[in-house]
């Protein structure tokens, strides 16, 4: 068998989306989510430009190598674009391995080691009031964890505060938005929040909350020994993460479990953070982290060294992507939780997914291969729109870290 057919399909069912859909001379396809937030036709162009005309005649069996090929193979290494493209690839590749087998892909992962994938739901409001309400919502839904957001009172937007309910969808069909940001408002309201989530839900729903990157690792130490009462389940992304060692200072500071590696692209990204065990989970994806056969190696180094997964699953990755992280989720045995924003009606017609939710778990396709699609018709009919990420400033009006 082999690749005859490689293409790139950009959508814009409420958002944008690129995946990649490769099909072999036995007719078998497969697909892979290849979006990168803000920046997609920067990896389509990677890929329709560099990468597909090298898959033509290739043996889609062979997935390490081709991992292998276009990594070490290009000179060039990592990086966002890069290893998009390649976890597109190598997603679609594992869907056809699983329909060539008549297997569902967490089989050939080594199956099943739980009975569902426990999610976390996003509960966001410009008030708290607001926030509790939403979180109400979670639960009589049956969800067992729930990530908090407020809006910092004297700001005018904040990082997880939207207008929808169930997603957060912070880019925009236009140039980027500019916020302000305040960490000394911030870190006052924080604890008001956590306190009040304690108050009305008790202590059995697991409390997450995003700090998205704003923070040093002293002013993420203070935030996280004053959360410590509150026992939150993680405190995401407290710092940027370039500087792995400047872990160790939050680590010696609080022990608020810390969760970090949505924009990591590498194991590389985070080789330091979980050796020196300075992260609780490790929330690298399939998407933006070399694929299944990647990220499952990140996975294994985690498992090493106490570190759980706790994979990101924000409205920007497409249903490809989450099924894939479905599969892997149900099989590694460091699973921890797996974050689940909803998509939009019209994304899921674009995208038709055996995965479902129930009673706080989502559970993975049992169809052979991924166990997702795309309708080219209905993708057809939306076509990309050009749109951004906010970008953040101090009070001053200096840039600081969206
Ligand atoms: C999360 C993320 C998202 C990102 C978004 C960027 O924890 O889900 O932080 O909200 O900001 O995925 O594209
Ligand atoms: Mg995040």
């Amino acid at each position: 068998m082999k690749i005859t057919d490689a293409k790139v399909i950009v959508t814009s069912p409420g958002r944008n989306f690129v995946t990649l859909k490769i099909t072999t001379s036995d007719g078998v396809t497969g697909i892979g989510d290849a979006t990168l937030n803000g920046r997609e036709l920067a990896v389509a162009s990677y890929l329709r430009d560099h990468v597909c005309p090298l898959l033509i005649g290739r043996d889609p069996a062979r997935i390490e190598d081709t991992w292998q090929y276009l990594y070490r193979g290009a000179y060039w290494r990592r990086g966002p674009v890069t290893m998009t493209a390649i976890a597109a690839v190598d997603t679609a590749l594992w869907d056809i391995k699983g329909k060539v087998a008549g297997l569902p892909v967490y089989q050939l992962l080594g199956g099943r080691s739980r009975e569902g994938v426990t999610v976390y739901g996003h509960a966001n409001g410009e008030t708290i009031p607001e926030v509790l309400d939403e979180v109400a919502r979670y639960v009589d839904l049956g969800y067992r964890a729930v990530r908090v957001q407020c809006g910092v009172p004297g700001l005018d937007a904040t990082y997880g505060v939207g207008k929808d309910k169930m997603f957060y969808e912070p880019a925009e069909t236009s140039r980027p938005s500019e916020a302000t940001w305040s960490t000394e408002r911030y870190l006052r309201v924080v604890p008001e929040l956590f306190a009040a989530v304690r108050d009305r839900f008790g202590y059995d729903l697991h409390v997450l909350h995003d700090i998205h990157h704003r923070l040093t690792p002293i002013e993420a130490g203070r935030l996280g020994s004053t959360l410590e009462e509150y026992a939150p389940f993680w405190l995401e992304d407290p710092v940027p993460a370039e500087l792995q060692e400047g872990f160790r200072l939050i680590r010696q500071h609080t022990k608020a479990p810390i969760a970090v590696g949505e924009v990591f692209n590498s194991i590389w990204d985070c080789e330091q953070l979980i050796r020196e065990q300075l992260i609780d989970y490790i929330r690298a994806t399939v998407v933006h982290a070399g694929g299944i056969t990647h990220l499952r190696r990140i996975f294994d180094l985690a498992a090493l060294h106490h570190v759980r997964t706790g994979s990101h699953g924000a409205t920007d990755l497409s249903p490809v992507c989450m099924s894939a992280a479905l599969h892997l989720d149900i099989a590694v045995p460091n699973f921890g939780i797996q974050e689940y924003m909803r998509h939009t009606e019209a994304t899921d017609e674009v995208f038709p997914h055996g995965y479902h939710y129930a009673d706080g778990y989502l559970h993975p396709s049992e169809e052979p291969g991924l166990g997702v699609d795309i309708d080219e018709k209905l993708a057809a009919r939306y076509p990309y729109e050009p749109a951004y990420l906010p970008v953040n400033r101090l009070m001053d009006g200096s840039m600081h870290h969206w």
